[in-house]
């Protein structure tokens, strides 16, 4: 109950609002008569909802795809699919929560029900769900038991559900929308308190699938209704899709965007159409200016709608085999940190369990590496008893606020100026090599542009400098070392606000450039750290580094095939995490009549004989794919050779659009001009199969003397008109050109 001085002072913060034209949360109409600059001055106040401040500052939260896509080694599954393969024997969800927790996640979203309609809980509305699995005998339900060791741990839960649905008769019509309301509800009201739904905006009906005119208000309300305080994300009014699933956000990520931003048929044509369609037409639209001053002047309305950056962990999102060596590394996922919840997003980063129910120690080593790197770099804040000095500050918003680490308290000016400065005494002098920087996001987001200058005894000098702050930006560069540095505020929208400020030192880390790659004679790569007078060491076999291994100098030059892993080692003893590259010798030489395309290379214009052959994953980076088109390469021996064997690998994976060519030769030549057709394969037409098989044409000719061998695969053209993608481009993925 309000009291009634609470409900005087909700309408004096109302009333004084309206007077000042001013929004009076996270939204506000523009009226056709303001004035640009009251458009800005509207925009710098609007402010999140209780329920998008409190998902923001979870900062990092975790993704889970698990169904029975992970029995099946499947991405979006298909009709009527064999449920009584869902069984997870060693299912544990207090492993997942505690392997997320540790790795510092807040919430863990759950695929409840993916595109495949199949409901990992007990729902009375389909046959189609985890009751009718040999599981826990039928009895098992991971969103009962997931829901209850997040809380348990501490942590919050929320649910994927995804609108688009492959099994449910009904969809398309409008009862679908009844049969969706029912499982929202089960969801909302049997497994406590949900944080987070996830509406996917993805579909692969095509056009002349079924169309779903969802009633998303009635979902909505549903939701406000039962979890009040769950935010609705990407196909919702709360959360927004950054634009692509590689982890990276804008660069300048402004939360306050015209209304019409939140429109639910652009959030559809811009998500995922095809199955892997993130791998095969990468979507991103990250480089859209979405809330520039351009963007937002001829806007109806605004609103706070901040961006969730949603990436896996692996290639793919649900759990496959294959991918368990091609986890990122932790280096990758603290990038994709600094890139996400450093450019004012929140990470949701997926770790897909494996087919026992178990997070695998793959992901674990990964996610520990990072947790590792990060609690390192920010443990210590270097600005502690520091002395803070702005160039003009409120009464009650002093400079020092920004040192005292509390989100709460803030500096503001006291004027609507749009500059500003805060110098920065430190206690001694320090080293540093990243800084962070929060706007209180209660009072809006303001700031358009900032840079950092350090004092170097005489001078200033600029050493870091970005755009947009809003709840976190977080900058890297060079180990810088002074006694006093100075924000400064280039551009404001009204009077600038700043929560936090904190400077950093990250452990060592080392890079090898270039990191791997095919090369034909010699090739070289270089050692480099970020830290000062940090030893590198490296291995040429494999071994991790110690002191004791090869200290680095210079350039190192290798001949033939080799795996090189390297460290750093600061002077007082600190160790990077080791990094690894593989730098593969091709035995011949390689000449394209038809091009490979640029986002499956397989490792450029030596793929084919490197020596390192692809796996059933299409996306392991080794196969080389020709989308739509035929492959034709002559390989060159360099000499004259007797050749007894010649044999060549290509992959089928026929979800993913991948089939086996029409047909192969092999010819050979002596002089490179003309040549003799060895043997022609002739290939089945393709059928409809999705399991991924890798498929060797092979000869073993008697007595040939070559210096040229051309294979030619010829494609099938486009999908076949029984394949989901009928009439798009068929790919032919081939590794290897073996030549014995
Ligand atoms: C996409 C889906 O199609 C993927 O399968 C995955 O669930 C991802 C998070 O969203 O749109």
């Amino acid at each position: 109950m309000k009291t009634l001085f609470q409900l005087l002072f909700t309408l004096l913060f109302i009333w004084q609002a309206a007077a000042q034209n001013k929004p009076e949360g996270n939204f506000v109409i523009i009226n056709p008569g303001d004035t640009p600059e009251q458009i800005i001055e509207k925009a710098a106040n609007v402010t999140p909802s209780h329920r998008q401040y409190e998902w923001q500052r979870m900062e990092f939260i975790g993704f889970v795809h698990f169904g029975i896509n992970t029995f099946l080694n499947l991405e979006w599954g298909k009709k009527n699919m064999d449920i009584k393969k869902f069984n997870p024997k060693k299912f544990d969800a207090n492993q997942w929560v505690r392997v997320l927790k540790d790795a510092g996640m807040k919430e863990i979203i759950l695929t409840a029900k993916h595109h495949d309609g199949f409901c990992l809980w007990q729902t009375k509305y389909n046959h189609y769900n985890i009751a009718y699995t040999p599981f826990e005998n039928g009895k098992g339900d991971i969103v009962r038991d997931l829901s209850k060791a997040c809380h348990k741990a501490g942590l919050k839960f929320g649910v994927y559900l995804s609108p688009w649905d492959m099994h449910a008769k009904t969809y398309g019509t409008p009862a679908y929308n009844t049969y969706f309301e029912n499982l929202l509800t089960e969801l909302l009201t049997k497994y406590g308190k949900i944080s987070e739904v996830w509406f996917d905006g993805a579909n692969g009906e095509g056009p002349n699938g079924k169309k779903q005119i969802y009633d998303w208000h009635a979902y909505y309300k549903l939701i406000r209704k039962l979890q009040p305080d769950a935010v609705i994300a990407i196909m919702g009014p709360d959360v927004r899709w950054v634009g692509t699933e590689s982890g990276y956000g804008r660069q300048t990520e402004w939360s306050v965007l015209p209304g019409s931003s939140s429109s639910l048929e652009n959030i559809a044509a811009n998500s995922q159409q095809k199955d892997l369609d993130n791998a095969f037409v990468p979507k991103d639209l990250t480089a859209e200016d979405l809330g520039s001053r351009e963007k937002i002047e001829h806007a109806k309305s605004l609103i706070w709608y901040p961006a969730e950056v949603d990436v896996s962990i692996r290639p793919r999102w649900f759990y496959h085999k294959d991918d368990d060596e091609l986890v990122k590394s932790p280096y990758k996922l603290v990038d994709i940190y600094y890139n996400s919840v450093g450019l004012n997003d929140v990470l949701l980063l997926n770790v897909p369990p494996d087919k026992n129910g178990l997070v695998t120690k793959y992901d674990i080593k990964a996610l520990r590496g990072m947790r590792n790197i990060l609690d390192e770099t920010f443990k210590n804040n270097l600005v502690k008893n520091a002395v803070a000095e702005a160039s003009n500050e409120k009464k009650g918003f002093e400079a020092r606020n920004i040192l005292d680490n509390n989100y709460n308290t803030y500096w503001t000016t006291s004027d609507t100026t749009s500059t500003a400065s805060i110098e920065i005494k430190l206690d001694g002098e320090k080293s540093f090599n990243r800084a962070m920087l929060q706007e209180n996001i209660l009072a809006g987001q303001r700031i358009e542009k900032f840079h950092l200058e350090y004092f170097d005894g005489n001078d200033w000098k600029n050493f870091a400098a970005a755009t947009t702050i809003g709840y976190k930006r977080l900058l890297r560069f060079p180990e810088v070392t002074t006694d006093k540095v100075k924000i400064v505020i280039d551009q404001c929208r009204t009077n600038p606000t700043l929560s936090t400020f904190g400077l950093f030192m990250a452990p060592p880390e080392v890079k090898i450039q270039p990191d791997g790659g095919t090369f034909t004679d010699t090739i070289h790569f270089n050692l480099t750290s970020n830290e000062k007078g940090a030893g590198i060491f490296y291995t040429l076999d494999g071994k991790i580094p110690d002191k004791n291994s090869l200290k680095y100098s210079d350039k190192v030059v290798l001949n033939k095939t080799t795996k090189v892993t390297a460290i750093a080692i600061s002077p007082d003893g600190k160790k990077s995490l080791p990094v690894m590259a593989v730098f593969g010798k091709a035995k011949y030489g390689v000449k394209y009549n038809s091009e490979f395309d640029s986002k499956y290379p397989g490792g450029g214009n030596y793929a084919l004989v490197d020596g390192l052959k692809g796996s059933t994953n299409f996306n392991d980076g080794r196969w080389q794919g020709f989308n739509g088109s035929n492959l034709d390469v002559v390989i060159d021996l360099g000499k004259v050779k007797k050749i007894k064997k010649i044999s060549t690998d290509f992959l089928r994976d026929i979800p993913s659009f991948i089939f086996l060519p029409a047909s192969v030769d092999f010819s050979a030549s002596i002089n490179g001009k003309e040549f003799s057709l060895l043997k022609n394969f002739q290939n089945d037409p393709p059928l409809n199969n999705n399991s991924p098989l890798i498929k060797k044409f092979e000869i073993k000719p008697v007595n040939l003397s070559a210096r040229y061998i051309r294979v030619k695969a010829v494609n099938i053209g486009v999908c076949p008109p029984w394949h989901k993608g009928a009439g798009d481009k068929a790919w032919i993925f081939c590794d290897e050109v073996t030549i014995e």
